[in-house]
């Protein structure tokens, strides 16, 4: 059992506040000085997972992504660079609200018999934070957790959450032949700029990107990344400043351009630019051009989906080998033009599911190839183990299907198939618009955004809103579905849904319709139903 001195000895150093927490769709994310507690009981988790696991290594990840400087979060990662385990969540959540000692001690307890956890084991777990300044008290927390359960660590500083992800499953499949790579910075760098060479290797080099990151830990990581890409891509970053911690996700990053659909202050954009941009942690990533007139155009998430879906689809049927069937997966954000183009002109199938990335990332896995995108910029291309035996055995029979197997070699290698990743998302779009030689322009005529605005509500209580149909139909508050459904009918390529947010304190209400002014009448018509 637990060394109930030991525990006490530590968690005297991390007092609890009044507060509730709730591990939701991004870990623990909140004000950082409430933090503290939390962290450190998500360490005690985190040696549990890794034990429960046999001590394979158990990720922890210290950021709170698009969120204000003042914020900060932490989130879990398991063995093979995943999410936690759904029903983990509800442990984490449990042990953070622990009102004593003694309550938290019961409840270790109780989920070592339960989970029949060997408290003998090893556990091993390992630690990354992104730039903020709170960050490196609440790793210190974090392994003040680890100590209660004798965990051993690993804290590999600053870190992109992907590349945390990314180190986790290289640690835990090393000398296997599901081996993915060497467990650094380090071998991520060689082995993404390794697959983009390849891929983008005799083709003429595309005018310089302009990178926003948000000054957060993406500027100095991809400045890192650049000697490894040498000559293969140009790359100018701009937000870079991690030393002003205020300034971390003000008025740039990608949830900045995708929510006001915008760009960000510091580059002024002329119609030649391609511009993309990170947000803080580096793991969601929109492009955006501007447009002879000057008007901002945003290619997000669906419209990289697109693209990836497209291009692969093509290389699959160079290869010879179209058994592997290609699948999207989106979520009720996306917009409506996008699904159309990819059903209808791609002729690929389309899942929708509820929000997080898990939930993309589970339903990923059942295609060969699974393509999942949130509209914010958040996805990756996942491939199925057959799938990628067939790509490695296959030989091709022309040199140009040999050509085509060697591509999507490469790409499985570029594409980081853990979790999204805006370092290996904006290789894989760069590869496809060189090897195309095509603008942001180009890219974005495969179909035309229907309008659309997403609105917040403030409501006295968000727990009454319940969703079925992948968040696209309320059945709770009773009639209020009927409500919306009258209201949408009357408007040309209407659609709209209201979903209780997973990480804020409020409802969202999305809608589009077929002009700008109808969208935002339709989007000002629902939200007054829900207030
Ligand atoms: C979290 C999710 C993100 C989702 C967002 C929605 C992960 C790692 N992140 O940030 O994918 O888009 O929540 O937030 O799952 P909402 O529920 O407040 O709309
Ligand atoms: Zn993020």
């Amino acid at each position: 059992s637990v060394n109930v001195e030991n525990l006490s000895a530590l968690s005297a150093k991390h007092p609890k506040p009044a507060n509730t927490f709730t591990y939701g769709t991004a870990g623990f994310r909140m004000k950082a000085d409430l933090l503290d507690s939390v962290i450190f009981r998500t360490g005690i988790l985190a040696a549990l997972r890794s034990k429960k696991l046999d001590g394979k290594v158990i990720g922890c990840m210290i950021t709170a992504s698009h969120n204000p400087a003042a914020d900060n979060g932490v989130k879990l990662v398991d063995p093979m660079g995943e999410m936690l385990e759904g029903s983990w969540e509800a442990h984490a959540t449990a042990l953070s609200n622990a009102q004593s000692d003694e309550q938290l001690v019961d409840y270790i307890h109780s989920m070592v018999s339960s989970l029949k956890i060997d408290l003998t084991k090893p556990a091993n777990v390992i630690i990354g934070r992104d730039t903020r300044p709170s960050g490196v008290a609440l790793v210190n927390a974090f392994v003040d957790g680890l100590k209660v359960l004798d965990a051993k660590s690993t804290d590999y500083g600053i870190l992109t959450t992907p590349q945390l992800h990314y180190i986790t499953r290289c640690l835990n499949t090393a000398g296997t032949p599901e081996a993915y790579g060497e467990p650094s910075a380090e071998g991520y760098y060689k082995k993404l700029a390794a697959a983009f060479k390849t891929l983008v290797d005799g083709k003429t080099k595309l005018s310089p990107l302009i990178l926003d990151c948000a000054n957060g830990v993406g500027a100095p990581k991809f400045q890192e990344f650049l000697p490894y890409l040498g000559d293969s891509l140009s790359v100018k970053i701009v937000n870079d400043d991690i030393d002003n911690a205020s300034k971390l996700n003000l008025n740039s990053g990608a949830d900045y351009v995708k929510t006001g659909q915008r760009a960000p202050v510091g580059h002024k954009m002329t119609p030649q630019d391609r511009c993309a941009s990170f947000d803080g942690d580096a793991d969601r990533i929109v492009y955006y051009y501007q447009d002879e007139d000057g008007t901002f155009k945003l290619l997000d998430g669906d419209k990289i989906a697109g693209l990836a879906a497209m291009f692969i689809i093509d290389l699959v049927k160079a290869a010879g080998i179209d058994s592997i069937k290609v699948g999207v997966v989106q979520t009720a954000y996306a917009n409506g033009a996008s699904t159309q183009y990819l059903r209808n002109t791609l002729n690929v199938p389309v899942s929708c599911v509820p929000t997080g990335v898990k939930h993309l990332h589970h339903e990923a896995l059942k295609y060969d190839v699974g393509v999942y995108f949130e509209a914010n910029g958040h996805g990756t291309v996942v491939f199925s183990p057959s799938a990628l035996k067939t790509i490695y055995s296959a030989e091709g029979s022309s040199p140009a299907q040999a050509v085509a197997i060697r591509s999507l070699r490469a790409l499985s290698e570029v594409i980081n198939q853990t979790v999204g990743d805006a370092f290996s998302d904006l290789l894989l779009v760069e590869t496809i618009l060189t090897q195309k030689q095509w603008t942001p322009k180009v890219w974005d005529q495969a179909y035309t955004d229907l309008p659309n605005r997403l609105v917040k509500v403030v409501v006295q209580d968000r727990s009454i809103f319940k969703t079925v149909d992948a968040e696209r139909k309320l059945v709770e508050p009773a009639g209020l579905q009927d409500a919306i459904d009258a209201i949408v009918l009357k408007f040309r390529d209407g659609r709209s849904f209201v979903r209780p947010s997973g990480t804020e304190d409020v409802v969202r209400v999305y809608a589009e319709a077929a002009t700008r002014s109808e969208t935002d009448e339709l989007a000002h018509r629902i939200g007054g139903l829900v207030f």
